[in-house]
């Protein structure tokens, strides 16, 4: 049966500490997002952006707790989680824009309103700290942490409203996670797949293995690809690049067993940044991994 796959772009850089992630979905759309999904051949459809509360000034400290714009977070994340699991109800594949990585938590919360899921965490960063561990106060850190109701949001109630287990969610690509972060990442039952695994074991081997502990006893999966997941020369237009990603190659073949595996329910594309990106390279780039996990084939 054809995929009908719906497009819900979320301009917002109120988790980020860099400007210029809210643009993320036009950028992408601009490189082409619904020709590339057309090639996989998915049936997109564009739903457009949702509503980003927007302030003519920005307070950096704004927000409780060492969550930075925690509020505007929530508003956005709420919207995007309604949009989510709306698209699945009507029997399409949501795909979400950022943006940057805190809208994760409202595509997570709408993704396993009406299921259970495993996730796929594609990330140079563990995105696990906590208001209490976070050395930035920059939301984008800490939506894994928020979405499997790990530590105190300041009361924000998306906190553990995805109901989603920790032995369901695999991290791959890791390379740059704080210290406070990793003990509560080790002290969880997150599956992490570091950048030395993939050295080892090779990308294809762990992202089936990531698939194994995503899908076991889950009615699908959601796919969460931060771009600087690859190595800052494929993707320079990221809000925090950190050297030694995967390569253009290694993130096709990841992709390509995504599709394979016919898992995925929900997926998502964040952090990219188009004011440091080169010539729309980092959105192009995206495309492209959007078709490769739905579907697309050289042959
Ligand atoms: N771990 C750091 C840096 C970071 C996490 N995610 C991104 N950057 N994109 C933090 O601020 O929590
Ligand atoms: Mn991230
Ligand atoms: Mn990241």
């Amino acid at each position: 049966m054809e995929r009908n796959v719906r497009i819900l772009g979320a301009p917002t850089d109120y988790g980020a500490n860099r400007r210029g992630v809210d643009m993320g979905p036009s950028a992408i759309r601009y490189a082409g997002l619904a020709e590339e999904l057309e090639s996989a051949g998915v049936s997109p459809t564009d739903a457009g952006d949702l509503a980003v509360p927007h302030h003519a000034t920005r307070d950096a400290d704004a927000g409780a707790a060492n969550a930075k714009h925690v509020q505007e977070v929530e508003e956005v994340t709420t919207s995007l989680a309604d949009a989510v699991s709306t698209a699945l109800a009507e029997g399409t594949t949501p795909l979400a824009l950022g943006g940057d990585h805190s809208i994760a938590i409202g595509s997570l919360v709408g993704s396993a309103r009406d299921a259970d899921i495993g996730v796929i965490w594609f990330d140079a960063h563990g995105d696990f700290n906590t208001p209490s561990t976070s050395p930035s106060g920059n939301v984008h850190g800490m939506p894994l942490a928020a979405a499997l109701g790990v530590g105190d949001f300041a009361g924000v109630e998306w906190a553990n409203a995805a109901g989603l287990k920790e032995e369901n969610v695999a991290i791959v690509g890791l390379r740059s996670v704080d210290g406070v972060e990793a003990e509560a990442i080790r002290d969880s039952d997150v599956t992490v797949y570091t950048m030395s695994d993939i050295d080892e074991r090779g990308v294809t081997e762990v992202t089936n293995d990531a698939l194994d502990v995503a899908t076991a006893g889950t009615d699908g999966i959601h796919v969460s690809l931060d771009l600087d997941w690859l190595d800052p020369r494929e993707a320079p237009g990221v809000g925090t690049p950190v050297r030694g990603g995967v390569t253009y190659r290694e993130a096709h073949a990841a992709m390509e067993l995504v599709a394979r595996s016919e898992a995925m329910r929900s997926f998502e594309l964040v952090e990219v940044n188009p004011i440091l990106d080169q010539h729309n390279e980092t959105a192009t780039l995206a495309t492209e991994l959007a078709a490769s996990a739905l579907g697309k084939r050289i042959l």
